[in-house]
């Protein structure tokens, strides 16, 4: 039996069928993925082969994202596969994000080829001063050429267009604690009731809080199921899905994406505009720093690139904000 697993409990996979069934699946103890030295095998997203119980096959992956390691040991833990799209939520206060996290964030969707798109929440919250400093981050990020979008999880507002983003698509949700992440996919699938946290709540996530990544089917606009029959789906059973019009994957406690095969010589290649520039500088091996001929630096001078931006890459290059950087999450 093929299908997609939406579900990771730890020993347990929850796996959607292509008949629109959930099954709980384990996974055999010496079943390894060739090439690939991870904590867990088999990950959200994968598709896979179930047979009584057990997941017997995992298909190849188009792309997958990791969790950046929290020791030092080498294993690798994959968050999820097969993302077509990334969402970043974004607030300017309450709490606020940085633009080194925005940056680091869209580096790495670049580095695994994941399109991003950034999205402003709590648009209602905010004071005259915050909604210039949102548009002016809103005209950086568009000029580099990603999409952004304002909503409000809150009252919904913009959440239309959102949901025109999603339809057919695998999209992973991420961003920092007290963001909205919930509120979000609470306005967009209100059947979920997901658990919404006061900011000073969400502070201490993580430190008692065990939550599982979960990947939500997104229902078919007209509500039909697999069956073809149209009913709503607080009339299913637990163990029946609507026909999934996409999916939403959400990461709660996830401090941040690793992208363990970064190389320091690549990691200008993954902000855009700096890799346009770059290309004029008079060494191939520039790094961007010091060089004579720097295209890059002269860009900086003129504000052809923005210093939030170049300051975003040194501190990827130096490693240097690594530490503090993870407490902000
Ligand atoms: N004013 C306002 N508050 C919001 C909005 N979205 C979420 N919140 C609040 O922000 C807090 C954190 O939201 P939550 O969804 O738990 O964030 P998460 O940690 O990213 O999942 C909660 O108190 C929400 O009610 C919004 O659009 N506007
Ligand atoms: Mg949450
Ligand atoms: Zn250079």
């Amino acid at each position: 039996m093929h299908g997609l697993v939406i579900k990771n409990t730890g020993s347990w996979y929850t796996v959607l069928t292509d008949e629109g069934t959930t099954v709980q699946a384990a996974v055999k103890g010496n079943f390894r993925i060739k090439g690939i030295k991870s904590t867990s095998p088999v990950v959200i997203g994968d598709h896979v082969e179930v047979a009584d119980g057990m997941i017997t096959s995992v298909a190849d992956r188009k792309n997958y994202i990791v969790r950046k390691s929290i020791n030092l040991s080498k294993q690798s833990h994959i968050l999820a596969a097969n993302l077509d799209q990334c969402f970043l939520i974004v607030t300017v206060s309450h709490p606020a994000t940085s633009t080194t996290f925005i940056d680091r964030f869209l580096a790495t969707a670049e580095a695994y080829n994941i399109p991003a798109t950034l999205v402003f929440n709590k648009i209602d919250l905010y004071d005259d001063d915050e909604r210039e400093y949102l548009d002016a981050l809103i005209n950086l990020y568009e000029t580099i050429g990603y999409h952004c979008l304002k909503v409000s999880a809150a009252n919904g507002e913009g959440m239309d267009s959102v949901r025109q983003l999603l339809e057919g698509k695998v999209t992973l949700l991420s961003g920092h604690s007290g963001v909205g992440k919930s509120t979000f996919i609470n306005r967009l699938l209100p059947h979920l009731n997901l658990r919404t946290a006061d900011i000073s709540d969400a502070h201490d996530q993580g430190t008692h809080t065990t939550t599982f990544s979960e990947m939500y089917p997104i229902e078919a606009i007209d509500n039909v199921d697999s069956r073809g029959n149209n009913e709503k789906s607080a009339n299913k059973t637990n163990s029946q899905w609507p026909m999934a019009n996409g999916f939403i994957i959400d990461t709660p406690g996830i401090k941040g994406f690793g992208a363990f095969d970064m190389q320091k010589e690549d990691i200008s290649d993954y902000f855009r505009e700096i890799f346009k520039w770059s290309q004029e500088c008079r060494f191939s091996n520039c790094t961007h720093t010091h060089e004579p001929g720097c295209a890059v630096l002269a860009a900086v001078e003129r504000h052809d690139i923005s210093l939030s931006r170049y300051n975003s890459y040194l501190s990827m290059l130096n490693d240097e904000d690594e530490d503090r950087y993870r407490q902000g999450y």
